[in-house]
């Protein structure tokens, strides 16, 4: 998709056959299997930057321990930025924040029809003093992702290559629009 889409990771298959690439450095998790059709978008995204993820399922509610393993282990593993997508009472993003220093990108997911996720990004916005987490909108894993690798870019000259490519796709994705409208 990207004008140099780096091969350097899974080059082909979908977040449900390639649930983690080499010696990850992004770890996309969720609550549940149900999250998994908005979080795939951070993997695709992910994989066309050529950044490794993992990406797996940690429930707050229903496997605490095992939330609290996976924060308080993330960064020795590798990882350097989590992605935590979670839908109504999205407890995931703010309680793995509380376990690790890295920094955390919440994804609210629309879960809940009735209420249309404002439960879910009240849970991620309103972060005690100290412990943030990046919280993009309702169900767009795809921008957690790019900010991830902004946050990743800042050290790596080739991911700002890369990103400074894919704006220059999007800006010529309204260029041509415009072009198109004036015809
Ligand atoms: C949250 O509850 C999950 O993140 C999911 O968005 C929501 C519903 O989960 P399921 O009942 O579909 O497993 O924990």
């Amino acid at each position: 998709m990207f004008p140099d889409s780096p091969a350097s990771t899974a080059a082909s298959g979908s977040a449900d056959d390639r649930p983690t690439t080499e010696n990850p450095i992004v770890g996309i998790i969720m609550g549940s299997k149900s999250d998994l059709k908005i979080m795939s978008a951070a993997a695709d995204i992910l994989r066309q930057f050529g950044v490794p993820y993992e990406i797996t399922l940690v429930s707050p509610h229903r496997t605490p321990h095992r939330m609290v393993e996976y924060a308080e282990s993330a960064r020795k593993r590798g990882l350097r930025v989590l992605i935590a997508g979670g839908g109504g009472a999205a407890h995931l993003p703010g309680m793995v924040a509380a376990f690790t220093n890295l920094p955390v990108i919440g994804v609210p997911i629309n879960s809940t029809l009735s209420i249309q996720g404002l439960d879910s990004i009240l849970s991620m916005i309103q972060m005690p003093t100290g412990t943030p987490v990046a919280t993009v909108g309702l169900d767009n894993a795809a921008n957690a992702a790019v900010l991830a690798t902004q946050m990743l870019a800042i050290g790596n000259a080739r991911l700002a290559d890369s990103l400074e490519k894919y704006r220059n796709t999007l800006k010529d994705r309204v260029m041509r629009t415009i072009e198109e409208l004036r015809k």
